[in-house]
């Protein structure tokens, strides 16, 4: 069997295999990388359930702090720790909450990070 028919053949069971109510709210991505936040301004409708994937492109270590963030968003779900989500190489972490509105701003508390570049702005509105 060609590789191209098998594809045919499993394509329907990987669109069905996509449930949309069962993941919850529509993901927003934040990428940490060496030394970088993306997107640095993170624009996110108050009071409106979120998911946020973190995700560790580089091999060191990253985290993502947001104390007043995370002090002021309900029904957060997900590995926040002390105002923060921490990375480690070449990995990624879902936090699922519900934002309040606000200007926050987020770093990367690792020794030299922030100055190199990895701080971003959450707009809640
Ligand atoms: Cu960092």
């Amino acid at each position: 069997m060609t590789r191209s028919l098998l594809s045919m053949m499993l394509a329907p069971a990987i669109a069905f295999a996509v449930p949309t109510a069962a993941q919850g709210p529509a993901p927003v991505t934040v990428a940490l990388s060496n030394f970088h936040i993306a997107p640095a301004t993170i624009r996110l409708a108050a009071g409106r359930p979120v998911r946020l994937v973190f995700t560790n492109a580089s091999g060191s270590s990253h985290n993502f702090t947001a104390p007043e963030f995370f002090a002021h968003a309900t029904v957060v779900t997900g590995p926040v720790e002390h105002g923060e989500v921490e990375l480690a190489g070449h990995t990624s972490a879902s936090v699922t909450l519900t934002p309040a509105r606000g200007t926050y701003k987020a770093k990367c508390t690792h020794f030299g990070h922030k100055m190199m570049g990895m701080s971003a702005t959450i707009i809640v509105d």
